[in-house]
């Protein structure tokens, strides 16, 4: 029996995450034993360059050095104490450093539990229920964000998953992503209910699609007007698109801010955090309830903590994002000598490329109308050639410090080769 079919005998849907499942692109999904730097090793032996790095918390590549020292250094003191340690506020100190708007910061496990901690405390911050969320955006699998929009701007939310009460549902409403003028309309008319809103600053979750001027701007404005919070989910661009996240790149402060992935460095471990007067709801100072008996790890804190002082050093996000620059650049090159449309987005180590000629792709419509198949063709083309991409239309990708020359041209010869079959 192979691997998949093995897993599928007694793992739902053979994983552990609908999306490495490969449904996507179609084919088994690819079984790894090892990782190290910008390459994996696979089950049957294959070397691939790695592109989704865990969907983005191996910036520094698999297996570095300084963090698995602080990993296995942390493990023999102890893998989870339940009570305070201090490596809990020397990660929360070092984040504040990076990230000055979280003046106080809540760990957790996952980016699911840090976005549904968020949004409970800006309903129990400000008493109001109704949420808005953008649709293509991704915030983790929790009941109120599982919601897309029927037609029209101010549709109340339908459900996008069974489980999810209809009575809860119709408190999220779900915009256009980059529609400024849907969000002045929705706080025209609903205003003093509006809890928050949470918005991906760069979407990440629908391919990669940047905001466009103006529209955060918006956000933060009309949050500001009628007393709402906004939430910056940067699970995804924190640390990643910029050393302050997005929140630094476009000069925008948000009221609180939601961060995983990187900041565990590949251990379970996220974060909220934000204004003081605010995180001072969540229990046990405030009446918000929220808790995790894993939270604040003493191991994923360490593998996050070196993480984070390794970023921080100088010149790391000028080379990380010419890196990037440099895969895009020749992606686009390599589909315009192949006759193939392609637009591509790219910041820091955050990259996306999308097979379609409605360029600059700005909204989810857009990237919903891609070539999909001339994806999932790509996909395996460059599967076969090494290089494992997302296995996904809707995802973006993930360069890290370890991806050197070598591994961007090789990427890239595979790239011309299978484009130029593709034509
Ligand atoms: P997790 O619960 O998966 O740690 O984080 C949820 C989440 C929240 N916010 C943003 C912006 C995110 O991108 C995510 C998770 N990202 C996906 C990849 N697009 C995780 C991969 C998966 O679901 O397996």
């Amino acid at each position: 029996m192979n691997l998949f079919n093995e897993a599928r005998d007694v793992i739902a849907g053979g994983v552990n995450s609908p999306v490495r499942a490969f449904a996507a692109v179609g084919g088994d999904p690819v079984f790894f034993k090892s990782a190290r730097g910008a390459w994996l090793e696979t089950e049957d032996g294959r070397r691939l360059i790695d592109y989704v790095g865990s969907w983005g918390p191996m910036i520094l590549g698999h297996c570095h050095p300084d963090v698995i020292d602080a990993v296995v250094q942390a493990a023999k003191n102890g893998l989870s104490f339940g009570a305070p340690c201090v490596l809990e506020t020397q990660i929360a100190r070092k984040i504040r450093e990076l990230m000055p708007s979280l003046e106080r910061i809540r760990m957790v496990s996952s980016g699911t539990e840090a976005t549904m901690s968020a949004i409970r405390l800006a309903r129990g911050h400000t008493g109001r229920d109704k949420i808005i969320k953008f649709e293509g955006c991704y915030h983790g699998h929790s009941d109120s964000l599982l919601i897309k929009a029927g037609s029209g701007a101010l549709t109340l939310g339908i459900p996008s998953s069974p489980g999810v009460p209809a009575g809860l549902a119709e408190n999220t409403i779900t915009l256009s992503y980059n529609d400024a003028e849907a969000v002045r309309a929705a706080f025209a008319e609903l205003a003093e209910q509006i809890a928050c809103i949470i918005v991906e600053p760069i979407a990440g979750n629908m391919n990669m699609v940047p905001p466009v001027a103006g529209f955060l701007e918006t956000l933060r404005e009309e949050c500001s007007k009628a007393g709402a919070i906004l939430i910056f989910d940067e699970v995804m661009t924190g640390f990643r698109v910029a050393k302050g996240g997005a929140q630094a790149l476009f000069g925008i402060q948000p009221d609180l801010t939601t961060l995983g992935k990187i900041i565990g460095g590949g251990m379970p471990a996220a974060a909220f955090g934000g204004r003081a007067d605010i995180m001072s709801s969540i229990a046990p100072d405030g009446p918000v309830y929220q808790a995790g008996t894993l939270s604040g790890n003493p191991v994923a804190m360490a593998a996050g903590l070196a993480t984070l002082e390794k970023i921080d050093e100088p010149g790391f996000y000028e080379a990380l994002g010419a890196r990037t620059r440099q895969l895009t650049d020749g992606l686009l090159s390599a589909a315009q000598d192949a006759g193939i449309p392609l637009t591509t987005e790219n910041q820091g180590g955050l990259f996306g490329f999308v097979f379609s000629d409605d360029a600059p792709i700005r909204r989810f419509e857009q990237v919903a109308a891609a070539n999909v198949d001339r994806f999932k063709a790509f996909f395996h083309g460059m599967l076969d050639a090494g290089v494992y991409l997302a296995p996904s239309a809707f995802e973006a990708g993930f360069v890290s410090a370890a991806h050197g020359d070598e591994e961007i041209s090789t990427t890239l010869d595979a790239a011309r080769k299978v484009l130029k079959r593709l034509s």
